[in-house]
């Protein structure tokens, strides 16, 4: 028997990740499938601690490599403690970032050299590996003037200038491009109910291309 399917959302700031995952979660459940959605940084008592750290800390008071650190422990304590555990369940998990975000933020982005971020990335997830990756594709101008509509205290990254943001969506296009047995780039600029239908149906064929 299969154990589970494991999807991520990635992409750039503001680029509607959180929302296509959200509207992903309640499509499928109301389809009657056994759905959990979670988040990077984050998930569980100890992430979403290390998430505050990450994300509301003064902008260049750490080093890219605690940084690097700081995710993978948080990712560590999500996995063993959320998505293998829903996983060996059976359970379809929507995660919103994962290890694709760290390449292009502290690798692509961050200059961390990739070897290490693979490095740390493939002993931290072990054999926790997406089965389909949502990559949100956007202008980072429109992701960014999306995002400073929203809220948040959770803006260390969103502050950086445009050129990172750039690196990001160049560092994400070539992870699709290295990796396209699991990653699909979505036209994030197009509009809300056409990527949630597309999500919805390529999510279900591939789900049931698995052998579910
Ligand atoms: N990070 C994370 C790393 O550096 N390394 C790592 O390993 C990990 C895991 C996490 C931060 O941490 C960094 C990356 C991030 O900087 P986050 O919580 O994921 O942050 O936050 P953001 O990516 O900043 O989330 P945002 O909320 O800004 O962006 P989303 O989730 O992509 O966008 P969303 O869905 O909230 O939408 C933003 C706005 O756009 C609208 C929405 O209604 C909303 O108002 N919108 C659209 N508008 C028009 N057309 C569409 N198609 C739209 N879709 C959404």
């Amino acid at each position: 028997m299969n154990k589970g399917f494991f999807i991520t959302f990635e992409g750039g700031e503001g680029s509607g990740k959180t929302t296509q995952s959200e509207l992903l979660y309640n499509n499928l459940k109301e389809k009657g499938f056994v759905v959990n959605r979670t988040r990077e940084p984050g998930g569980t008592i100890l992430a979403e601690k290390i998430r505050d750290l990450l994300l509301k800390g003064d902008q260049d008071k750490m080093s890219n490599l605690t940084e690097l650190y700081l995710f993978a422990a948080a990712r560590k304590d999500h996995i063993d403690n959320i998505i293998e555990p829903s996983l060996e369940n059976n359970e379809i998990v929507i995660c919103d970032r994962f290890i694709d975000s760290t390449t292009a933020y502290q690798g692509y982005a961050g200059n961390i050299d990739l070897r290490v971020i693979n490095y740390v990335n493939n002993i931290t997830i072990g054999s926790s590996k997406p089965d389909i990756t949502y990559i949100f594709d956007i202008d980072p101008n429109i992701g960014l003037q999306r995002s400073i509509n929203i809220t948040t205290e959770e803006i260390r990254f969103e502050k950086k200038d445009i050129d990172y943001h750039k690196k990001i969506r160049s560092g994400f296009l070539e992870i699709a491009n290295n990796n396209p047995d699991r990653c699909i780039v979505i036209n994030a600029e197009q509009e809300l109910k056409k990527i949630e239908e597309f999500i919805l149906n390529l999510t279900i064929e591939k789900y049931e291309g698995n052998g579910n």
